[in-house]
């Protein structure tokens, strides 16, 4: 197994009873619907129940006694069945009926693209080897759109991509259709991914030109009948690139009407494009600010060019400007906050999970539940940029959910973030929630084998927050891996304590932005010395004699005070404030006292050193389970853990001997002394690292 089936890896139902079972069940297929989404959706069941069930369970002309039938609930009358509404057109429902007193499986949505998710689900249950004989399930997005972000060049590298090239082959579009479009699609559509920026936020103009739309329409029709939409990223200067005007000016009345034609260009090529991803005024990125206006006026113009086709514009967030701050977690706060209210109503602005950058472990980010008046998506970074790229595993779930589970108290108790962004917490018009793709054209698509699941975990998460990560876990091991209960278990541990373990040996205690210089890869405690303070690591860990962290209580940036009372306070006192942020927030002498009575210099190593222990606990339990998993993808983790295992030694080592400068304390007696000195990991160099 090369992995390239991911979770839509069938294979026949080993359990006999339960076989029989399902083939008692599922023995024809009806759905009399014509449209490409529904011929999808007969294929995927047919060819996946003959793998399953080893049995072809064929289409038939009129519904028979126990088969699998595929209704829109517009038809329900003309089937003698009571109506049925749901709340969201892409929801469905998969019920035991009986329909012209037969009994049947039915799979009901107010659309096309619900049938094909209910499909897919049903699958998902038979894959699991879950209970059909009563099944009575219905489900609906909480979020309305369910996105991925590729940050992938024109030129097919991927910005951050550790898993090959792009999937976008520009060259042979848009006449040649690659059939890794199709299968790209198929598996977004079966954990209900619903839209795809196809675009880097570093962005190219040439984008959004004649030839090169011509390329996009073709993915775009690929994509349509899996319910995907296309989005592009929109580089804020194109009218001067592409449109030859002198200025790129949100307010310049040219530059207005250039953006309108284009929208009305694109919109006439892709009638269901999605809109613009922007990153402005950002690294270096042009934006609204280098002609002395605002985020809202660079977004509303934008977002006015699009609004009579329904297209929207998802506005960044992460955003810093020429002047160092004295605490970059501060600025998007301070950049947007003042603006809440300003923006139009099909602009949504997209937050990164934590406000400095996708590290192993961020609080979340304060902006979320502080724009009451404006729209606001989350982002997540699928990709591994900051926990090992594709050599490390780190399932991320439990990274999502702690920022989705996390609470704002915007309107009181109960105000997570994940109710800002599905947009019931302030009664949003657009909701959405955005993920930086891990995908690139390796034969198993995401690099390490077991990265899958953080795909996986993204798109249902999207559809439903509520899921816990074991869950999550537990369904993609059994569906890609095909485990027995016990290995399953296995797996799912392994995956569980995968994230928990990078940040000890990464980033332990609220620490964040250690890493080394540009690659982002291994550690680099000692940066300093950089065109911007806040490109370093010495700026964030603010290590010396007298101790080490961020003060961001009231006697530092303040940036407690970018949370609601309750947090603030929680946060700004060392005695609520949770240890995992304990040096995000605070700067503390090296004998500060730990919750467990030991010092903060001796709790600091030990998590450095328990993180490399549970590197060799999953290490260990991965190679029992040979026999269990498919060799190839078993050798392949193998190998990877192996890497892993010396990356957090690595870590352990360089940020433990770094940081023993400051304290001038010993290592912990009784635990193993590092291998080299600290010289030795500062020459390191990662030039075979890719994404250099
Ligand atoms: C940083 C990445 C950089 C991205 C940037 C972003 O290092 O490559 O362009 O995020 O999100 O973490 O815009």
């Amino acid at each position: 197994d090369n992995g390239y089936n991911l979770w839509l890896n069938y294979k026949l139902v080993e359990d006999v009873s339960l076989l029989a079972n399902y083939r008692t069940q599922l023995q024809s297929l009806y759905i009399p619907y014509q449209n490409a989404t529904a011929k999808i959706a007969a294929s995927e069941l047919e060819n996946a129940l003959k793998i399953l069930l080893n049995e072809r369970v064929a289409e038939t002309k009129e519904i028979k006694e126990n088969s699998l039938v595929l209704l829109k609930t517009e038809d329900f009358t003309k089937y003698g069945l009571a109506s049925k509404s749901f709340e969201k057109t892409d929801a469905f429902a998969i019920e035991k009926k009986m329909i012209q007193n037969k009994p049947v499986i039915l799979i009901s949505s107010p659309s096309e693209i619900g049938l094909l998710y209910g499909s897919f689900k049903l699958l998902q249950i038979l894959g699991t080897n879950g209970d059909i004989s009563q099944i009575n399930i219905q489900e609906s997005p909480k979020i309305a759109r369910r996105i991925l972000n590729h940050w992938d060049n024109l030129d097919r590298t991927v910005e951050r991509g550790y898993a090959g090239f792009s999937l976008w082959d520009w060259q042979r579009l848009p006449k040649y259709i690659d059939q890794r479009y199709i299968d790209y699609a198929r598996a977004n559509a079966s954990i209900g991914i619903n839209g795809t920026v196809l675009t880097n936020v570093n962005s190219n103009a040439l984008i959004l030109t004649k030839e090169w739309l011509q390329k996009v329409k073709a993915l775009a029709d690929t994509f349509r009948p899996y319910g995907i939409r296309v989005y592009l990223t929109a580089r804020f200067s194109a009218p001067i690139e592409i449109g030859k005007l002198k200025t790129a000016d949100p307010l310049d009345e040219e530059v207005k009407t250039w953006w309108k034609d284009k929208a009305n260009e694109i919109y006439n090529i892709i009638p269901d494009f999605g809109g613009f991803l922007v990153k402005a005024n950002s690294e270096g990125q042009p934006g609204p600010q280098n002609y002395g206006r605002n985020h809202a006026d660079g977004a509303n113009m934008l977002a006015k060019a699009l609004a009579p086709h329904g297209g929207i514009v998802m506005w960044r967030a992460f955003v810093y400007d020429n002047e160092v701050p004295e605490d970059r977690a501060k600025q998007a706060y301070n950049e947007f906050k003042p603006l809440d209210g300003h923006f139009e109503d099909n602009v949504i602005i997209q937050v990164k999970n934590g406000a400095i950058d996708f590290q192993p472990r961020e609080p979340f980010h304060p902006l979320f539940g502080a724009l009451s008046k404006t729209n606001t998506m989350a982002e997540f970074q699928i990709t591994q940029e900051y926990l090992g790229m594709a050599t490390n595993l780190a399932y991320l779930a439990p990274l999502f959910k702690e920022c989705l589970d996390a609470d704002t108290y915007a309107k009181g108790k109960n105000s997570t973030v994940a109710r800002v962004i599905d947009g019931s917490l302030f009664n949003n018009k657009i909701s959405a929630i955005a993920g930086v793709s891990n995908i690139g054209n390796d034969i198993n698509w995401c690099g390490h084998p077991l990265a899958q699941s953080n795909w996986f975990a993204f798109g249902k998460l999207a559809w439903n927050y509520s899921l816990t990560s074991e869950q999550i876990a537990r369904e993609w091991t059994k569906l890609t891996l095909h485990t027995n209960n016990s290995a399953t278990n296995e797996v799912v541990d392994i995956l569980m304590q995968s994230r928990e373990a990078v940040v000890n040996y990464m980033t332990p205690l609220g620490l964040h932005h250690l890493m080394g210089w540009d690659h982002h890869y291994g550690p680099g405690p000692w940066i300093a010395n950089k065109p911007r303070a806040d490109w370093t690591s010495v700026y964030y860990h603010k290590a010396d004699k007298n101790g080490i962290g961020f003060n961001r209580t009231r006697t530092g940036s303040d940036a407690v005070d970018q949370y609601q009372p309750q947090l603030a306070n929680e946060f700004n006192s060392t005695k609520t404030c949770p240890e995992k942020y304990l040096l995000w927030f605070h700067h503390l002498s090296w004998d500060y006292r730990l919750k467990n009575g030991e010092t903060l210099w001796n709790g600091l190593v030990k998590k450095y050193y328990q993180g490399v222990e549970e590197v060799w606990q999953m290490q260990t339990a991965w190679n029992k389970l040979n026999g269990n998993i498919d060799p190839e993808i078993h050798l392949a983790v193998k190998q990877l853990f192996s890497i892993q295992y010396d990356d957090a030694v690595m870590w352990r080592d360089a940020c433990v001997l770094y940081f023993k400068q400051f304290s001038g304390k010993p290592i912990p007696a009784g635990l193993e002394k590092p291998k080299h000195d600290l010289k030795y990991y500062e020459s390191l160099e990662f030039k075979y690292v890719p994404g250099i």
